[in-house]
């Protein structure tokens, strides 16, 4: 929670007496970072405990730290759904800069939140049901899949990150797409095609480099072990029955 405060004078020109101070206090709506959800060696030996204390803890943290500090200081009220914010992140209030930082942090809280959520302990190894079916549609299989998202992800210049998205128009149309720094397919204006994330991949060197150093096709091969297809296919299937 932050408490902005303004401060506003208040004259009362028929007495002609002196300006009143008056303070109000605006109790700021602010993100907060989610648990894991699963103990931080869940997921050993694919992602290691540390990188999972020092990613979720230390990296994603500050991005909401710095999304609540952003806005608190222009206050600008935090609508309580992220994808709400970024939906209208274009037409925030202030300069150019202070868009640019709001959009990097507010993907950072984003992208971070449904990728421990897409990664995690259990569930199925290959998409089910209707996610399975468009997967069959899109890439041939799961093999195809695997190998769009890797082209993409080894071919990216740069940080950032790797998505499966689902069409906007056409929902159950898949689509393999990656973005630079923390933008994500909802930010219409920032992407090549815009879309629905589904499952994503982490790019940026913070994710993988205290195990597999510089060898990130190792990190991509243990991403594909430790993602829950349970999971996937069930964002799948809410995102295709909630027109
Ligand atoms: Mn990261």
């Amino acid at each position: 929670m932050i408490i902005h405060v303004s401060r506003f004078y208040i004259s009362d020109l028929s007495t002609g007496a002196r300006p009143r101070q008056v303070y109000i206090m605006e109790v700021m709506m602010s993100y907060r970072l989610n648990e894991l959800g699963y103990p931080y060696d869940a997921l050993e030996p694919n992602f290691d405990e540390k990188t999972m204390h020092l990613h979720h803890d230390k990296h994603h943290a500050a991005y909401i730290d710095k999304l609540n500090s952003l806005l608190a200081e222009n206050g600008i009220h935090a609508p309580s759904s992220l994808e709400e914010l970024i939906a209208k992140i274009d037409t925030l209030p202030g300069s150019d800069d202070f868009r640019s930082r709001v959009r990097f942090n507010a993907g950072g809280h984003y992208n971070h939140d449904l990728f421990w959520r897409m990664i995690s302990p259990g569930g199925a190894s290959t998409p089910v049901g209707l996610l399975s079916d468009a997967v069959v549609q899109a890439f041939g299989g799961l093999d195809g899949l695997k190998k769009q998202v890797e082209k993409s992800a080894l071919s990216h210049l740069g940080v950032g990150w790797t998505w499966l998205c689902a069409g906007l128009e056409k929902r159950d149309e898949l689509f393999i797409c990656s973005t630079s720094n923390h933008d994500n397919p909802l930010m219409v204006n920032h992407v090549q095609r815009a879309g629905y994330p589904i499952l994503l991949l982490d790019l940026w060197e913070h994710a993988y480099y205290l195990k597999y150093n510089n060898r990130k096709t190792e990190y991509i091969e243990a991403y594909w072990r430790v993602v829950n297809w349970d999971a996937v296919s069930s964002r799948f299937k809410s995102y295709i029955e909630n027109r």
